[in-house]
């Protein structure tokens, strides 16, 4: 990077800061992964310069030979690895998708079913302040009290009264499996679309680790850095007869010019992806999610719906009487990156919350397993049990310290 280092030092310091941090740190944040070298050289490429909008063959501008061959690629890979009809690979990132998806489906005002933000769900299935709260009617469905899961007898009860026009199944924070042959029961009985948003278990459910809603979903959307570690994007899948419409709400509708080199980057991430390595990478991002619940619950940490299927864990921590955001400073102090999270039915709010999330995708990626979340499930029990001793937060650093050094990151680019 020694043009980037010549113009601008600033930049260039604060990039290989990050790639210090992002080696010496203990990355549990569930949504969060690192891309390959290759993923990385094809986003920083020459396409950034190109418009192109429209689509493969049937572009706005001229020039666009070379940016037609690797969106055309894009969308292949991205077909045959979720078995889709069809693929757009234009939308900037997650919200955007769903906005399409939203856009091509609804009018303003109609109403659509999404999981509550506070039980797991995401601000663009409908929260309030999201502006897809705003612009359809949106009703949020909630976990059950109990099992902390959602119960599809009561669903389908709500739907029969609200009648919503589209269902969106999917979440940000739910560590259990989604059944989506039910969710498509309860669309056909009141006549509502179906979609999935997979962004956080698109890569389990390409390596066959997770049901995957293709079959039934009228149309699928998920991000593509996640589980699916490449650029940090979106997509979207549908059935064939829903092309044309989700198409042109994702552009002329939502979109000018797509980042080529993003789409690009994708193509790169999607041929990764439909290797055998990433099939065995996700098996172990599984495994390592397990080896959590079975030490958390060995160390006498409540798990919201009583463990995981999936590559995250939701810990109450605010049933040993600390709040989700004391946990995360406390780690953060010990180069323990998670987020609070709140958990079903939380008394605080989001900015506090009662839980914290981790997951295991960034780690798996790092070549840790089993032994290692287990050491590491025992640091974070260390720090949270003795929240305010900065001795166990500088002995607990210490123990990171030789664990990130074991499994190193990024080294060409930090120059180590
Ligand atoms: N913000 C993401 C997450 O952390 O789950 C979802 O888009």
């Amino acid at each position: 990077m020694e043009e980037l280092c010549r113009t601008a030092p600033e930049v260039y310091r604060a990039i290989i800061d990050e790639a210090e941090r992002e080696h010496s740190n203990l990355e549990l944040i569930a949504s969060e992964n690192f891309v390959s070298p290759a993923v990385l050289q094809a986003m920083g490429s020459v396409m950034t310069n190109k418009y192109a909008e429209g689509y493969p063959g049937r572009r706005y501008y001229g020039g666009c030979k070379c940016v037609d061959v690797v969106e055309e690629l894009a969308i292949e890979r991205a077909k045959e690895l979720f078995k889709a009809e069809h693929a757009n690979v234009q939308p900037l990132s997650g919200v955007p998708a769903n906005l399409a998806v939203y856009d091509a489906f609804l009018e303003p005002g109609d109403t659509f079913f999404g999981l509550s933000l506070s039980h797991g769900g995401h601000l663009s299935h409908g929260y309030k302040v999201s502006f897809t709260g705003k612009v359809w009617n949106s009703i949020q469905y909630t976990v059950d009290p109990e099992t902390e899961q959602i119960n599809y007898n009561e669903l389908l009860k709500l739907a029969k009264e609200k009648k919503p026009k589209l269902i969106m199944a999917g979440a940000s924070a739910y560590p259990r499996t989604l059944y989506w042959d039910k969710f498509k029961e309860i669309c056909d009985e009141v006549g509502a679309y179906l979609v999935a948003d997979i962004a956080h278990i698109a890569g389990l459910i390409v390596a066959g680790e997770h049901p995957s809603p293709i079959p039934y979903a009228d149309a699928v959307t998920t991000t593509t850095h996640k589980t699916l570690r490449g650029p940090r994007s979106a997509i979207i899948l549908c059935k064939e007869k829903w092309a044309k419409q989700i198409d042109r709400a994702v552009f002329p509708g939502l979109q000018g010019g797509p980042h080529m080199h993003i789409i690009a980057a994708k193509a790169v991430a999607f041929k990764e992806a439909l290797s055998d390595d990433f099939k065995k990478y996700q098996h172990q991002v599984i495994l390592n999610a397990k080896a959590f619940e079975e030490e958390f619950k060995k160390l006498g940490w409540r798990l919201v719906a009583g463990g995981t299927d999936t590559h995250l864990l939701l810990i109450d921590v605010k049933s040993k009487g600390i709040t989700g955001k004391q946990a995360e400073e406390a780690l953060d102090k010990a180069n323990i990156t998670v987020n609070k999270n709140t958990i079903p039915y939380d008394k605080e709010k989001p900015f506090i919350a009662s839980g914290i999330r981790i997951g295991t995708p960034a780690l798996t990626t790092r070549g840790m397993k089993e032994e290692e979340m287990k050491k590491i499930a025992r640091l974070i029990d260390k720090v949270l049990t003795k929240i305010d001793d900065d001795r166990i937060v500088q002995e607990v650093k210490g123990e990171v310290k030789e664990l990130t050094e074991e499994f190193p990151l990024y080294s060409s680019i930090r120059g180590k």
